[in-house]
């Protein structure tokens, strides 16, 4: 499943490049290209959905193997003991900018409250 318009998609498909940091047969993850914080990592599927709301009621196993994915990017770039944040904007209000659902892994710095 892919959308030839997208960017995520084109990244999975090897057709723009990226900083990969892992990558299962289902899952890909790389790093953001315009970092928040020190550590700041995407983690993708590499079918297409939209959002999370699109991912989580059409496969719930790679929505958990996403949320799996982030917990061990996060463990491997030192950041079980301080912390880390985990962001998935959906749809227009969040600021959702790429329409292929992603979690943002962010981390490395105290990353202070979140916006109301
Ligand atoms: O976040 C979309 C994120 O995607 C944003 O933090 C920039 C990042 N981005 C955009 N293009 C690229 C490429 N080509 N490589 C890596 N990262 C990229 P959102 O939650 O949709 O606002």
């Amino acid at each position: 499943m892919t959308d030839t318009d997208c960017i995520f998609c084109k990244i999975v498909a090897g057709d723009i490049p990226s900083t990969k940091v892992l990558e299962t047969e289902r899952v890909l993850a790389f790093r953001d290209l315009y970092p928040k914080a020190p550590t700041h990592i995407l983690v993708v599927p590499k079918d297409h959905y939209a959002d999370t709301a699109a991912i989580a009621a059409a496969d719930p196993q790679l929505t958990g193997e996403l949320l799996n994915t982030a917990a061990e990017i996060a463990a491997a770039e030192g950041l079980a003991e301080s912390g880390w944040r985990l962001i998935a904007n959906t749809g227009p209000d969040s600021g959702q900018e790429v329409g292929h659902v992603h979690f943002h892994v962010l981390g490395g710095k105290p990353l202070g409250p979140m916006v109301s």
